[in-house]
C-alpha cells in the first residue's frame, strides 16, 4: 500500500459518528500488496480492479464492489445508442499481470448490463454500468469489494487517490508484456481548477463544460493520467484504512498532456441509481459513511485557482541559443549534432550512426556535449528509426544518456509536435544545426550556448569546439508557408493539397534574405527546422540537403515521428498547439489542389481564394535607367519578359542600367512578401523584319528562388487556354506601383481584325474590358494580358503595346525564341483553340472598324450584323 498525503491546507476533521459497513467488508487491500507515467501495482494491492473483455479482448476496466457486482463505464458497453449483449463480455478478477497463464484468476460470465437511462455520450455524463456476474465471485485475497462512497461522501479537492489499468501507456501505445497492472497517484482536482483548464483551448483547439457528476484528477503538467483502456476502472482514496471509489475513469483529452487532467464519473453522485440497480441482492455494495469530513467552507482549497501549466519545452535564453543542442561525439568522426528531447534522450540524424559499431562496448566511448554542463555524458543505448537506412523523412535516432541530466535553463529540451500540429502559415521559424556539418560556416551562425561554449573534450575532435565566429544570426529567420504553397510549390503537383486537420507532406519556410551568402556554407550538412509558437520553440522539420550550400525549401514534418519518439522515450516533451489563430487557410474545408506544373517545376500559382494583398508573384518592377518604370513578368527563374519600348529607347543599341524587382508592390512592401533585386545583365530581343520587336527578354544577374514572393508566370504554346479567365494586370498610379487587374475579353481574330481593320501588325491580341474596368490600369508601363486556366495556372498571354490599353503583344508566336533563350520558360501542354493565324479579312461586315465610337459599341454592332448574316 502506498502512503500518500492530504494537502496541507485542506483540513480535516474526525467524523463524530464512525460506522462499521453495512454488510460487506469493503476497501481492504493487503498490507504490501496504464495509464501513462504510472508502475507496475504490487500483486494484491488492488484486489477490486477487474478486466472486462469483450470477445476475448481486454477493453476496460472495472471494479468489484459486491460478489456479483462490477461498476464500469457505460460507454464500454454502448456503441452507436446501442447496448451490446451481456454475452459477449466476460470478467477477468484477481489477475495482476494479463500473461497466460493467469494465476488464481476467477472468470465470470455477465448476466446483465445496466446503464443508467440519461447516459448517451461520455462528454455528456452519466458514464457508468453496473455488470452482474452470472455467479459470484470469490473473495480472498486477490478479490475483494471497493468501498463506495455515499451522495454526501466529499473528497478534497488535492487529495491524493490512484488509478489503476491495464490501458495504454501513452496514446496510440500499449501496455507491453506481460501487462502487469499499472498504478498511478492522481491528485484530486477542484470543479473551478479543472474547469478553467477545461475553459482553455487545448489539443485540438478544444473546450470542455465539466458537468456535475463528474471530476477531474490528475495534474496540470500533465505527464501522469489514464488512457485508452483504464476506462471504467477505479480512482480510489484512502481514508480511515479503507479504499473508497471517488471515480470511475471515462474520459480526457489525450493522454498526460498538459492542462487536461483526466475526467472521471463522480460515484458519490450515482449512490441512489447504484442502490436502486443492486436492490434486494445480498450481500449488496458497501457504502460506509465517511470517516472524516473534509470542513465545510469554500469547497476548495486556496491554491486551487485558476492557473494553467506553462511548457517545460523549448524556451530560448534567446533565439540561436538553444539550450536543446547536443553534439555527438563518436571517435573517429565529426561531431553530430541533434536536440535533446528529455531528461534522458538526445534525437539525431541516425545517418551519422549508420556505418558505426553500434554494439554496446563501443557505446562506451560515445558522448554526448549539452549546453553548460561541465562534462560529456555517456550514452547507454542507441535506437535507429526502423526506416532510417532508406527513408530520408525517418532519418532519426534517439541516444538514452547513461545518467538523466537535471534540465534548467540549459540543458532544457527542445518541445516536439503532436502529430496532430498544425504549424500556423506566418510562423517565425529558424534553421537549427542537424547531423555532421564542416568546420566553417554556419557552424560559426550562431555564437554558441548562452552560457558560451562548452570546453572541449579529451579525445574528441576539438576543432569543432573553437569558439565560433559570430555572425548575425538574423540570418537564418524564416516565416513559413502555408500548405497550399507548400505542397504546390515543392511538394507532388496534382494531389491534392492536405487540409490543416491532417498531417502536412512537408513544412515549407521562406528565408527572409534571398541571397546565399558567401561563407555561410554549411557543407555536407543537413538542417533541422525550429519553429515558434507562443514564445516556445518546436523542433518541427529535419531536412537532409545533400546539394552544396543551398538554404533547403521543404523540411520533413517531425510530427509524424511523435508517436515513436515517445514510445522509445517514454517521456519526451511532446507539447500541444499554442496558437490556433487559423487564417482563411484554417478554415478552407474544401479539398484544394494544385495546378499543373511544368518539367522544369511550378509555375503560375497563386492562392484560390487570393487573400487581400496578396502578392502576383510574377509580377516585377522594371526599373530603367533609375527613373522610368515598367512592368515585367518573371517567365524562369533568371529571365524577365518586359515590354521592348518601355526598356530600350527607340533606335538605342546601348543596354541601359536596369533593375528589377520582385516581391513587392511599389512604394508598400506587403507583409508577406520577401522583395527581391536582381540587375539586368542582357537583353534579348526576337529576329523581326524591320521593325522593333514588341517582347524583350531580360536576363538577371542571378536565378531567384521560387518563392510565394518570386515565381514564374506559365506560357502557353499557340492560343489562349480553352475556357481560361483572362485579366490585364497593372498599375492604376505608377507612383504606389499597387498592383489592380482588369477582367478582359479576348476577342475572336475575326472581331479583331475587324474593330482594328488596316492597323494591326501581326500578332497582336484585342482585348474588351468588363464594364467599367477599363480605366484600372494606366498604360506607359505596358501592362501585361494575363489567363487562368481551367486548371487554375496562370499563364502570360501578352503585353501591351506602347501606349494601348486594348492591344496587346501576343506571346504565342514567339513560342520557339522564348523556349531557344531561356531553356527553362514554363510551357504548358498545348490544349485549347490555336488563335493564330487571323481568319480571312474579307468577312467584315462595312463599317464596323472603329465607326461607332467605343470598341464595346463596335463589338456589340458587329455581333448584331454577324446574328443578322448567319
Ligand atoms: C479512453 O479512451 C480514455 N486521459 C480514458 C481516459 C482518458 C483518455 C482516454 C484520460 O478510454
Amino acid at each position: 500500500m502506498s502512503q500518500h498525503l492530504l494537502l496541507p491546507l485542506v483540513i480535516l476533521a474526525p467524523s463524530p459518528t464512525q460506522e462499521e459497513p453495512e454488510d460487506l467488508d469493503c476497501g481492504r487491500s493487503e498490507p504490501s500488496a496504464r495509464i501513462m507515467g504510472g508502475s507496475d501495482a504490487q500483486a494484491g494491492t488492488w484486489p477490486w480492479q477487474v478486466s472486462l473483455s469483450q470477445k476475448g479482448n481486454h477493453i476496460c476496466g472495472g471494479s468489484l464492489i459486491a460478489p456479483s457486482w462490477v461498476l464500469s463505464a457505460a460507454h464500454c458497453f454502448v456503441k452507436n445508442g446501442t447496448l451490446d449483449p451481456a454475452a459477449e463480455w466476460s470478467v477477468l478478477l484477481g489477475v495482476h499481470s494479463q500473461d497466460w497463464p493467469l494465476d488464481d484468476a476467477q472468470v465470470r460470465a455477465v448476466a446483465a448490463i445496466l446503464v443508467p437511462d440519461n447516459y448517451s455520450r461520455v462528454e455528456l455524463g452519466a458514464d457508468l454500468a453496473l455488470l452482474r456476474l452470472a455467479s459470484p465471485a470469490r473473495l480472498g485475497p486477490a478479490v475483494r469489494p471497493v468501498c463506495l462512497p455515499r451522495s454526501s461522501h466529499r473528497f478534497a479537492p488535492g487529495t491524493a487517490c490512484w488509478a489503476t489499468g491495464w490501458g495504454d501507456v501513452q496514446e496510440a501505445d500499449p501496455l507491453p508484456l506481460p501487462w502487469v497492472l499499472q498504478e498511478v497517484e492522481l491528485r484530486l482536482l477542484g470543479e473551478a481548477a479543472c474547469q478553467c483548464l477545461y475553459s482553455r483551448p487545448g489539443p485540438f483547439n478544444l473546450t470542455f463544460q465539466l458537468l456535475p457528476g463528474m471530476l477531474c484528477a490528475g495534474y496540470r503538467e500533465g505527464r501522469r493520467d489514464t488512457c485508452q483502456g483504464d476506462s471504467g476502472g477505479p480512482l480510489v482514496c484512502e481514508e480511515g484504512s479503507r479504499w473508497f471509489q471517488a471515480g470511475i475513469t471515462s474520459f480526457g483529452f489525450g493522454c498526460g498532456r498538459r492542462n487536461r487532467p483526466g475526467v472521471f464519473t463522480a460515484v458519490a453522485s450515482y449512490e441512489a441509481w447504484i442502490r436502486e440497480q443492486v436492490m434486494g441482492s445480498e450481500p449488496g455494495p458497501a457504502f460506509p459513511t465517511q470517516s472524516r469530513q473534509p470542513q465545510s467552507g469554500p469547497r476548495e482549497a486556496p491554491d486551487e485557482n485558476c492557473t494553467i501549466a506553462l511548457p517545460e519545452c523549448g524556451k530560448a535564453t534567446r533565439p540561436g541559443a538553444w539550450p536543446w543542442e547536443a553534439q555527438v561525439m563518436v571517435p573517429g568522426s565529426r561531431p553530430c549534432h541533434g536536440a535533446l528531447v528529455s531528461e534522458s534522450w538526445v534525437l539525431a540524424p541516425a545517418s551519422c550512426f549508420l556505418d558505426s559499431d553500434r554494439s554496446p562496448r563501443y557505446l562506451d566511448n560515445w558522448r554526448v556535449l549539452l549546453p553548460s554542463r561541465p562534462r560529456a555524458e555517456q550514452v547507454a543505448r542507441l535506437v535507429p528509426h526502423e526506416n532510417a537506412s532508406w527513408d530520408d523523412a525517418s532519418d532519426l535516432a534517439l541516444l538514452q544518456l547513461r545518467v538523466p541530466v537535471n534540465l534548467s535553463v540549459a540543458p532544457r529540451p527542445v518541445c516536439l509536435p503532436q502529430p496532430e500540429h498544425y504549424f500556423l502559415p506566418g510562423s517565425r521559424c529558424r534553421l537549427g544545426r542537424w547531423g555532421r556539418g564542416g568546420e566553417q560556416g554556419p557552424g560559426a551562425e550562431r555564437g554558441g550556448v548562452a552560457e558560451g561554449p562548452t570546453p572541449p573534450q579529451r579525445g574528441f575532435a576539438p576543432s569543432s569546439f573553437s569558439e565560433p565566429a559570430p555572425r548575425p544570426s538574423t540570418l537564418l529567420e524564416a516565416e513559413l508557408l502555408g500548405g497550399w504553397w507548400c505542397h504546390c510549390l515543392y511538394g507532388r503537383q496534382g494531389a491534392s493539397v492536405p487540409p490543416p486537420r491532417d498531417p502536412p507532406h512537408a513544412l515549407c519556410p521562406a528565408y527572409q534574405e534571398e541571397e546565399e551568402e558567401a561563407g555561410g556554407c554549411w557543407n555536407d550538412s543537413s538542417w533541422s527546422l525550429l519553429c515558434r509558437e507562443e514564445g516556445t520553440w518546436f523542433l518541427a522539420g529535419i531536412r537532409n540537403l545533400s546539394s552544396g550550400c543551398l538554404r533547403p525549401r521543404a523540411f520533413f514534418p517531425l510530427q509524424t515521428h511523435g508517436p515513436w519518439i515517445s514510445h522509445v522515450t517514454r517521456g519526451a516533451y511532446l507539447e500541444d498547439q499554442l496558437a490556433w489563430d487559423w487564417g482563411p487557410e484554417g478554415e478552407e474545408t474544401k479539398i484544394q489542389s494544385c495546378p499543373p506544373a511544368t518539367e522544369h517545376g511550378a509555375c503560375g500559382l497563386r492562392p484560390e481564394p487570393a487573400p487581400m494583398g496578396v502578392l502576383w508573384p510574377w509580377l516585377a518592377e522594371v526599373h530603367v535607367a533609375g527613373d522610368q518604370v515598367c512592368t515585367g513578368i518573371l517567365v524562369a527563374p533568371g529571365w524577365v519578359l518586359a515590354a521592348t519600348h518601355c526598356v530600350l529607347r527607340r533606335g538605342s543599341t546601348t543596354v541601359p542600367y536596369i533593375e528589377v524587382y520582385l516581391g513587392r508592390a511599389g512604394a508598400s512592401p506587403l507583409p508577406q512578401g520577401h522583395p527581391v533585386s536582381r540587375l539586368v545583365i542582357s537583353i534579348r530581343l526576337p529576329r523581326h523584319l524591320g521593325l522593333q520587336p514588341p517582347l524583350a527578354l531580360l536576363e538577371l544577374s542571378s536565378r531567384v528562388k521560387p518563392s510565394p514572393s518570386a515565381l514564374p508566370i506559365c506560357l502557353h504554346p499557340g492560343g489562349i487556354p480553352l475556357g481560361a479567365s483572362c485579366w490585364v494586370l497593372g498599375w492604376k498610379d505608377p507612383q504606389d506601383r499597387v498592383p489592380v487587374a482588369a477582367a478582359v475579353s479576348i476577342l475572336t481574330p475575326r472581331l479583331c481584325h475587324c474593330l482594328y481593320q488596316g492597323i494591326l501588325p501581326p500578332g497582336t491580341l484585342c482585348v474588351l474590358y468588363a464594364e467599367g474596368q477599363e480605366d484600372r490600369c494606366e498604360v506607359t508601363s505596358a501592362p501585361p494580358l494575363l489567363c487562368q486556366t481551367e486548371g487554375g495556372s496562370w499563364v502570360l498571354v501578352g503585353l501591351a503595346v506602347r501606349g494601348s490599353r486594348e492591344l496587346f503583344a501576343a506571346i504565342g508566336p514567339e513560342e520557339a525564341w522564348i523556349s531557344q533563350t531561356v531553356e527553362e520558360a514554363h510551357f504548358l501542354p498545348p490544349s485549347g483553340s490555336s488563335y493564330w493565324p487571323p481568319e480571312g479579312s474579307d468577312l467584315c461586315p462595312p463599317d464596323t472598324a472603329r465607326a461607332s465610337g467605343t470598341p464595346r459599341a463596335a463589338v456589340f454592332l458587329l455581333l448584331l450584323t454577324s446574328l443578322i448574316q448567319g
